[in-house]
């Protein structure tokens, strides 16, 4: 390909779509920008021109007319033929329709963290490739029994692990096409609520997040979002793209970009988000007023569907930990006229949207983000501001970034250390 030909490729991008000062472009071809952070926690459930968008090629302008997806089943026994059945977006539409508030996280999110040690292969991120959507459209499942998967998860065709892979439409980067699996018998548990998407927050999907149609898979890394949905394939083994095999795997401190190519087949596809969490204000050009309160800010989250049961904050470089406060859908606002936006209230009232916990259903799954607040009564000159999640699986940030070559699932302890600006010692 010449380099110009290799330009033209982007000579179709939805750019009256991206809202650009919402973000921080990493790179223009392919598109990827992640949101500055004091604009990501605004609201619970994140505005999509608030979205991140991370693209490994041009972005494919499909017609909602003419798409369709290709659901193969292979394999179904040896012998038996497969079966394929072909779905339009009214086909999509004609099935039952759910509504899911998720999360959507890039492994790579923070990668910044783990290049500050060493080198890393990837587009460098800060913490804002994280959102909280709500997404609707029919679930895998009933496209896949639809196309003649057994619906009992009891059958015994369950008994031999399988994969499902989704490859979308359009260049890529690495490989002819994006494509990637998960585990079937996860895509077939109905809790699990894994979508054949058409919907973000209530509007069809924008270009860049796959119109017409992608994969949302709750609790799992993006990578396995797929989107501008080409085919589904049922399949025993995973799937054999470069976004499945040779990417998205936490490989051993040793591996590097000579020796990489012995320890991919070695390490697991990542598939379940690890906890995470971020301050998002103070943000980085924020300057603190010392001896003042300030209210910190930021989100936090985990996968699998565990939920993030508390966000704790230490003002002493994790000597000491305090709780923060948490909500789990939009806060009440006690200053602001918006019922969408996060209230500013700082004066601790009881009545302001948060959760102590104690109203949480943890047996339930948990897909979205939660918000957290925290309130320093009094700023010090030289400020540090520590702050880790744990999960209700018991799992917490550790304290030290643990470097590995591809800069994925970076979730250490997340450190700002804030200007603050001399002020009159008050008497608050
Ligand atoms: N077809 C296709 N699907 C894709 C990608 C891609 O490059 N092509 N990127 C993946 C990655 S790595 C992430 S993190 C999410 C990002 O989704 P978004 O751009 O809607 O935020 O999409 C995933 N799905
Ligand atoms: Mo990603």
């Amino acid at each position: 390909m010449t380099p110009s030909s290799a330009q033209n490729i982007y000579a179709d991008e939805p750019w009256n779509d991206r809202h650009l000062s919402n973000y921080v472009v990493r790179a223009e071809k392919p598109f990827n920008a992640e949101v500055k952070l004091d604009k990501l926690i605004e609201h619970f459930v994140t505005p999509t021109e608030r979205h991140f968008r991370r693209n490994h090629g041009p972005i494919p302008n499909l017609d909602a007319e003419t798409w369709s997806v290709t659901v193969e089943i292979n394999s179904l026994a040896s012998s038996a033929p497969q079966r394929t059945k072909v779905f339009r977006l009214s086909d999509i539409q004609r099935l039952q329709q759910f509504e899911v508030v998720a999360v959507l996280e890039c492994a790579g999110n923070r990668r910044d963290g783990l290049k500050a040690i060493k080198p890393v292969n990837g587009v460098i991120w800060g913490a804002g490739t994280a959102s909280n959507a709500q997404w609707g459209g029919c679930r895998l499942r009933d496209v896949l029994v639809a196309a003649g998967m057994p619906s009992n998860l009891c059958d015994p065709f369950y008994e031999t692990p399988r994969h499902v892979e989704f490859a979308g439409h359009g260049e890529a980067s690495d490989d002819v096409h994006y494509a990637t699996s998960i585990p079937l018998e996860w895509a077939m548990n109905p809790l699990n609520m894994v979508l054949v998407a058409t919907e973000m927050n209530g509007h069809r999907l924008l270009r860049d997040h796959g119109f017409p149609a992608r994969i949302v898979a709750p609790g799992i890394i993006g990578a396995r979002w797929v989107k501008w949905l080409n085919y589904i394939r049922v399949q025993d083994r995973e799937s054999n793209c470069f976004y499945q095999k040779r990417d998205y795997k936490i490989l051993p401190p040793m591996a590097n970009s000579s020796n990489c190519e012995q320890f991919w087949p070695r390490f697991p596809a990542l598939m379940e988000l690890n906890i995470q969490s971020a301050i998002c204000r103070p943000s980085a050009d924020e300057r603190l007023q010392a001896w003042k309160p300030y209210v910190v800010r930021g989100y936090a989250l985990s996968g699998g569907g565990r939920a993030v049961d508390r966000v704790e904050i230490s003002l002493d470089d994790g000597v000491t930990w305090d709780l923060a406060k948490m909500y789990c859908m939009n806060p009440k606002s006690s200053s602001s006229n918006s019922s969408t936006s996060t209230g500013t209230s700082e004066d601790g009232s009881e009545d302001d949207g948060s959760s102590d916990g104690s109203d949480r259903d943890w047996t339930a799954r948990h897909w979205g983000w939660v918000l957290w607040s925290f309130r320093i009564s009094s700023v010090p000159p030289d400020c540090s501001i520590a702050c880790r999640a744990w999960d209700s699986g018991g799992n917490t940030q550790p304290a030290a970034a643990v470097w590995n070559y591809r800069g994925v699932m970076n979730n250490s302890v997340f450190r700002v250390h804030p200007q603050v600006a001399a002020s009159l010692k008050s008497h608050m």
